[in-house]
């Protein structure tokens, strides 16, 4: 996937907000009914933090994919198969465009069912539904919690570390939903999973830097979306074979990113690369792929 690009290192970047939200979620999670696990549909496996797995592994839990309207969707057809072969219950899903959004309460009642009954045979009414959403750093927790209450009820934002505490809301007054910041896992190992988590929006650009982030995306766009970046930058067909960093070079000349002397801006143009993407003008993209992974 990479090509012959040198991607090496190893990302740490685990602010002390995380290690703390790590440490209360183990407290909180006692008090939880079903944990919505947000993972983002782009990257439905670089997205799991296995970190928190000893936390959850006895929890009820479903798997919500969110950012659908950004991934390609034939690539998400095939994880929705695979995941359906999976115990867990999951759901593809769209905050911000409002996809499958009223499936999700009733999957959460639906596996409290058991317990509910229990409460009524011996003529207790259940207590309300408690659930907890936790994931990686700006996969969309505050937008559903939004959308879900109907209501700004959490903080969003584009960039990572937006929310900080763990905040109650209220749904209605049979559900109770706990936001929590987001949180990654001390050390990212696998380069092109941290790359990964980067593009998508959990690591600020900076830890990795926009440089190897732009040569990362136009390696996988040449691949995947030729024809879409051609057209966009106004590229020519032949310049599809340019390594990367050619590549760049070109975009900053077409799109007229340079200093003083016309010498090119090469931030300028990473930048701008980025912030295409970012605002889906180049299209629907997945990065983690069913056969690759
Ligand atoms: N396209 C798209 N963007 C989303 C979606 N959900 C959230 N976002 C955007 O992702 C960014 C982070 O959202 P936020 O809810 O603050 O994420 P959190 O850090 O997980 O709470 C914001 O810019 C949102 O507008 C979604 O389903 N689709
Ligand atoms: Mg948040």
């Amino acid at each position: 996937m990479l090509e012959k690009i040198d991607m090496g290192g190893i990302i740490n970047w685990y602010p002390g907000h995380m290690r703390k939200t790590k440490n209360e979620l183990a407290k909180l999670l006692k008090s939880v009914d079903v944990v919505l696990e947000m993972r983002d549909a782009r990257i439905p496996i670089s997205s799991v933090n296995h970190d928190l797995e000893g936390l959850l592994y006895n929890k009820k839990r479903i798997l919500i994919f969110n950012k659908t309207s950004l991934a390609d969707s034939k690539i998400t057809k095939k994880w929705h198969s695979i995941f359906k072969k999976s115990e867990s219950p999951f759901l593809f899903i769209d905050a911000l465009n409002k996809i499958d959004l009223p499936k999700i309460l009733p999957l959460a009642r639906s596996m409290m069912q058991q317990k509910w009954s229990s409460f009524r045979c011996k003529g207790i009414y259940p207590p309300p539904l408690k659930l907890m959403i936790v994931g990686i750093p700006n996969v969309g927790k505050s937008s559903l919690i939004n959308r879900l209450s109907n209501r700004k009820a959490a903080q969003i934002g584009p960039n990572p570390g937006v929310t900080k505490h763990n905040d109650w809301i209220k749904l209605d007054k049979n559900v109770e939903l706990l936001d929590t910041p987001g949180i990654l896992w001390p050390r990212i190992e696998n380069y092109e999973i941290g790359l990964r988590l980067t593009i998508t929006g959990a690591i600020k650009d900076s830890i990795v830097g926009t440089s190897k982030l732009s040569i990362y995306l136009l390696c996988i766009l040449k691949k995947v979306e030729p024809k879409k970046l051609e057209k966009f930058y106004q590229l020519d067909l032949s310049d599809m074979d340019l390594p990367p960093a050619n590549l760049i070079n070109k975009i900053a000349k077409k799109r007229g990113c340079l200093k003083k002397g016309g010498i090119i801006d090469l931030p300028r143009a990473e930048r701008l690369l980025l912030k295409d993407f970012r605002s889906g003008k180049l299209g629907r993209l997945s990065f983690d792929i069913p056969e690759i992974i």
